[in-house]
């Protein structure tokens, strides 16, 4: 399954190393804000786009602000407080954000069921790649993908077996069929007892499509940031500088990623504000799952901003996307960690701490929540 998983992923990737889905900075439709879409995507991209632009924003949702919290604008530093700081969060530069509304809590099973229920929409971990298509896009004389390798799965962590020296991300990750919002671990799981834990297996895309059915956007990456602050200054986390404790947040106890010591009670996700909340009154902004920012992630961009003559003033992150670990494969922005992290291998629920991912991938552990502009 690996082998046949990692032959599709080969496919996307000539698709996206042949200028489909990289390059250029003109949005391709009207649903993706300027600075958020690079031209010309390839066919699933706009596949992925005219599923957003088919969502009709509900009445009610939007002008619905009962899980959401107020947060008044200002200036703050943006950037690594401490010696964990990675080079992508350096240097600390001045930032200016307006006032905007921003979700409470994580958007739950609860929340992402209605909106299926309401629009009918189909995740992208739910979709069938169309082998015709995708034959269309490659170059001529390329073998036809056996058509199990475009069945739909997702990512699944599993632990690896212990002793062993350097372990890495493809130890841990399994590409499961048939995992998705509603059977996280794959076929034969479920979510019927966990409908108030953060909805997961979401790409960027069924964020973004959620977000325009209630009426919101995803926050920015320095919006993010200024919310996960919660009103302190140069603070590591969000509750200050205390070390994490299983008190503080849904995290890995133990040593990441074999053995789970699970203090916190939460092997997994958790539900939703089942910690204390940040001084804006938002909870889980450390842990529990990831979450989508609308920024494209560039590793040299905080470098950019750090020669700005001033303030910059509500960033929308950078034009292109560039991570030096995949150069080819565009990512978006992922804040505040997630049940996986721990001191010794992220410590991402760090105010500060930046993750990327692609965003078309949905994993078991990145959620997302919504803000909304202030009328
Ligand atoms: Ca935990
Ligand atoms: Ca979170």
């Amino acid at each position: 399954m690996i082998g046949q998983a990692r032959m599709l992923f080969a496919l996307l990737t000539w698709l996206c190393f042949a200028g489909s889905c990289q390059s250029g900075d003109s949005p391709s439709s009207s649903t993706i804000p300027q600075g958020q879409m690079m031209q010309e995507p390839n066919f699933l991209v706009k596949s992925y786009l005219e599923a957003i632009e088919a969502v009709q924003p509900s009445p009610d949702m939007t002008e619905d602000n009962s899980n959401m919290v107020l947060i008044k604008g200002g200036g703050f530093m943006m950037g690594g407080d401490n010696d964990q700081a990675r080079e992508d969060e350096l240097p600390k530069h001045q930032v200016e954000i307006g006032d905007f509304w921003m979700d409470k809590t994580e958007v739950t099973n609860r929340d992402f069921a209605r909106f299926v229920e309401a629009t009918g929409y189909t995740t992208v971990a739910d979709q069938q790649i169309d082998i015709e298509e995708l034959m269309k896009q490659l170059p001529p004389g390329t073998p036809r993908p056996d058509p199990s390798v475009l069945e739909p799965f997702s990512l699944v962590f599993s632990s690896p077996p212990e002793g062993r020296e350097g372990y890495h991300p493809g130890d841990w990750w399994q590409m499961v069929k048939g995992a998705n919002w509603q059977h996280p671990e794959g076929p034969g799981s479920t979510i019927e007892d966990r409908l108030d834990h953060p909805v997961v297996h979401i790409s960027w895309y069924d964020a973004l499509a959620y977000c325009r059915w209630a009426g919101k956007r995803l926050p920015t990456e320095a919006e993010w940031e200024f919310a996960a602050r919660g009103n302190t200054a140069d603070q590591i986390y969000p509750w200050g500088n205390d070390s994490i404790d299983p008190g503080r947040a849904n995290y890995w106890q133990g040593d990441f990623p074999t053995r789970l010591e699970d203090q916190d009670g939460y092997s997994k996700t958790a539900p939703v504000a089942s910690f204390q909340p940040n001084g804006y009154g938002l909870y889980d902004m450390a842990g529990n799952v990831w979450e989508w920012t609308a920024d494209w992630y560039h590793f040299h961009y905080y470098f950019q901003q750090g020669d700005l003559p001033g303030p910059a003033s509500n960033p929308i992150g950078p034009e292109t996307s560039y991570d030096p670990m995949e150069p080819t494969v565009p990512k978006k922005v992922i804040r505040g960690g997630s049940f996986l992290c721990n001191d010794s291998y992220c410590s991402g629920y760090r105010v500060a701490a930046r993750m990327k991912s692609s965003p078309d991938t949905g994993m078991e552990h990145t959620g997302f929540r919504c803000v909304r502009d202030v009328k």
